[in-house]
């Protein structure tokens, strides 16, 4: 098959996904075309199959803003017919699914659009009336449309109200590069590295520091859990809530105990370091985060909000508990860092189930399943 991609290709959940499993089609023999306005951050290697479109969005001063969604689109009806695409495929409703309908008709060529929503284009953007009929144009003018939980697909049909059937395919984890090999040594390098003695329990969160995530929640949850356990956090990342953040910890006494480690390009090994890794956000249609840090052997703790319950099974991989409720949190943490049976049962079970239900191969192959499903209706 001949392939498309567009996605924002900066750091983020949407970003990786779109670009890992680009990767993985090509691995399977398709050719696949990214066309974005970057090189996305996760293809630093020479892949066979791919080939990389980058749009220069000029910043003319006759405009006051960039035209982005015209340039994309233009240059995403010129690789659909230089190269005959048969698919393209739309990370977000908002913009790329609507500049994928457009680059449709300026190609005047019967490519098939696969949409994926991430969850911003619908929980944040949905809410926003000027954008909700631009939501929907894109939803009902692709022709297979997948969120990335079922949280996500229910909020869509509420907020949206599309005509549009919508597929779930959960996102999937890279298991090549996150797992549990070389855990234990990789885990005494980092704690050497960071001066964290052998015996201190190390909780840790990557995001982009958004006020949605909820950061003062995992600051508080920790609070509760270094008052008993001898630990530290860890915090990967960077954004807008990051000042408020490092008040708060100052706040708390707790500098001494909180790691702020910045952007990381190797954040598996933070993963590794981690015996618990924290996701209390008030809004996540998924948390691919969660997944990846699973898979490297660390135990979660995250919220019930959207997709998040999805991908932990409370009491059986992780905890489970309502948005801001640190209290409950830090009792979950305080009980398990406490018991090592206990805590060892709930990651083997925990490495199992990302295996079954998130395994790349089982993703990847739904996703190839529509593309085909769809050449063939074309
Ligand atoms: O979480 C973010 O702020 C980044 C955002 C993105 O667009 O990359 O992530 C969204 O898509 C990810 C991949 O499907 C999901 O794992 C995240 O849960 C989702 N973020 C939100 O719903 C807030």
């Amino acid at each position: 098959m001949k392939i498309g991609i567009t996605c924002y290709p900066s750091v983020g959940g949407s970003g990786i996904i779109a670009t890992e499993l680009g990767i993985q089609m090509a691995k399977k023999g398709h050719e696949v075309h990214f066309i974005t306005s970057n090189v996305p951050f996760r293809l630093d290697a020479n892949h066979p199959n791919i080939y990389i479109h980058q749009t220069d969005i000029n910043d003319y001063s006759v405009f006051r803003y960039p035209p982005y969604d015209i340039t994309l689109a233009s240059k995403i009806s010129e690789v659909i017919v230089e190269y005959d695409l048969e698919i393209i495929h739309m990370h977000y409703a908002v913009p790329h699914a609507v500049c994928g309908i457009l680059a449709r008709q300026m190609a005047g060529r019967n490519v098939g659009i696969v949409t994926t929503l991430h969850g911003t284009d619908i929980t944040v953007l949905g809410h926003d009336m000027s954008l909700v009929t631009a939501i929907r144009f894109g939803i009902n003018g692709s022709d297979t449309v997948t969120a990335v939980s079922e949280s996500l697909k229910a909020q869509t049909l509420e907020l949206i109200g599309p005509d549009k059937d919508i597929q779930t395919v959960y996102n999937f984890v890279d298991e090549k590069h996150f797992n549990t090999i070389e855990r234990e040594e990789t885990k005494q390098h980092m704690k050497e590295r960071f001066g964290i003695s052998n015996s201190t329990r190390v909780l840790m969160h990557t995001s982009n520091f958004r006020k949605i995530k909820r950061i003062d929640d995992i600051i508080r949850t920790f609070h509760e859990v270094h008052q008993s356990v001898d630990s530290i956090l860890v915090l990967v990342g960077d954004g807008p809530e990051m000042n408020s953040i490092r008040r708060l910890v100052k706040t708390l006494g707790l500098e001494d105990a909180v790691i702020f480690a910045g952007q990381q390009t190797d954040v598996k090994s933070f993963y590794q370091m981690s015996d618990i890794f924290l996701l209390m956000s008030e809004k996540e249609s998924f948390g691919l985060a969660l997944l990846e840090a699973m898979n490297c052997g660390a135990v979660p703790v995250g919220s019930t909000a959207g997709g998040i319950s999805e991908v932990i099974r409370h009491e059986e991989t992780g905890y489970l508990v309502e948005v801001g409720d640190h209290e409950t949190a830090a009792s979950h943490i305080n009980r398990i860092l406490a018991e090592d049976t206990l805590y060892g049962s709930i990651q083997t079970r925990m490495l199992e189930d990302v295996k079954t239900r998130f395994h790349s191969d089982v993703i990847v192959s739904e996703y190839e399943t529509l593309y085909r499903q769809l050449i063939e209706e074309q």
